[in-house]
């Protein structure tokens, strides 16, 4: 069975602090309404690479106090900073956490065995297991399927969230390691992505838009092509009209409109303008109303 994870937002007050309350507010909406598998905390959704790390393992420790074992965790670790990625990869691990991730290290276009040893260097000493975070066109990491191959031979790295648009690679990572997971991480195309095996979805949309994805996984696994493609189709136009409303901040308004406080995004992100807002109601009317 395929599964679902939101990536999890972080709620901020006015200020930029971080608004602990309307963080469990979203990881109670994500269990109890959403009926998720998981969540997936501290990635690019969770702003995390704005937080510093004393905020980073707030969030965690707030995930894990409020799903109290009802879900999969995966804390996101990943820093360009090894000390800080290791720090938090133990920090999550004694918290209880069982599976991490780390995005590559990014900015200075580190050699694939610089990046080898970053995720050997967070993996030792610490008793999880490990989700390699591939998100090329954020990070400006890309990975090939024979360096894939090199990272995988660590038996902690259990497999990948993929968040790349390229087809090719990732049939080759399904081909070639049929026993690594597979999370796919571009919601707008997970149509495409179902036939070529992927283990499940990760990916912010979710956190308002589960129920359709869910709906999409169950008919795909039906044979209901007809139905997967609907599906896909109102989930993109909700997609587009959220990227073209700025999307962190959006999926948040969205979240108020349906009474749960997510608070604001983090500057340098924009605060909502009353024009924001208007597209986000609108958005809430069209798609779940
Ligand atoms: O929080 C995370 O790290 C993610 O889950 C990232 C996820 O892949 C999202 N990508 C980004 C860059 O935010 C997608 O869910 C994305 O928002 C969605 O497909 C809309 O483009």
């Amino acid at each position: 069975m395929k599964k679902l994870y939101s990536a999890l937002m972080t709620a901020f007050n006015g200020d930029d602090t971080i608004n602990e309350q309307g963080i469990r507010e979203m990881v109670r909406y994500n269990i109890d309404v959403n009926k998720i598998d998981g969540l997936y905390v501290g990635g690019s959704t969770g702003e995390s690479f704005m937080l510093s790390t004393e905020e980073r393992k707030l969030v965690y420790k707030i995930a894990y106090e409020e799903t109290a074992g009802k879900v999969d965790l995966i804390a996101q670790v990943g820093s360009v900073n090894l000390t800080e990625a290791k720090e938090l990869a133990k920090y999550a691990a004694d918290l209880g956490y069982k599976t991490i991730s780390a995005v590559p290290p990014f900015y200075y276009h580190f050699t694939f065995e610089q990046i080898k040893d970053y995720y050997d260097q967070i993996l030792a000493g610490v008793d999880v297991q490990l989700i390699i975070y591939s998100i090329p066109a954020l990070s400006g990491v890309s990975l090939s399927l024979d360096e894939f191959g090199k990272l995988f031979e660590n038996p902690k790295i259990i497999g990948v969230k993929y968040t790349n648009n390229d087809f090719l690679l990732l049939q080759r990572l399904r081909s070639a390691f049929p026993d690594k997971k597979i999370y796919f991480g571009t919601d707008e195309m997970l149509i495409s992505a179902l036939p070529l095996g992927i283990d499940g979805a990760i990916g912010s949309t979710f956190n308002l838009n589960a129920k359709r994805a869910k709906a999409e996984i169950a008919a795909y696994e039906a044979g209901d092509m007809k139905k997967v493609f609907e599906l896909q189709d109102v989930s993109n136009k909700l997609i587009l009209a959220l990227i073209d409303n700025d999307i962190y901040p959006s999926l948040k308004l969205v979240f108020e409109e349906m009474g749960v406080h997510a608070g604001y995004s983090k500057a340098p992100m924009s605060k909502p303008s009353a024009e924001m807002k208007a597209g986000a109601k609108k958005i809430y009317e069209t798609y779940f109303k």
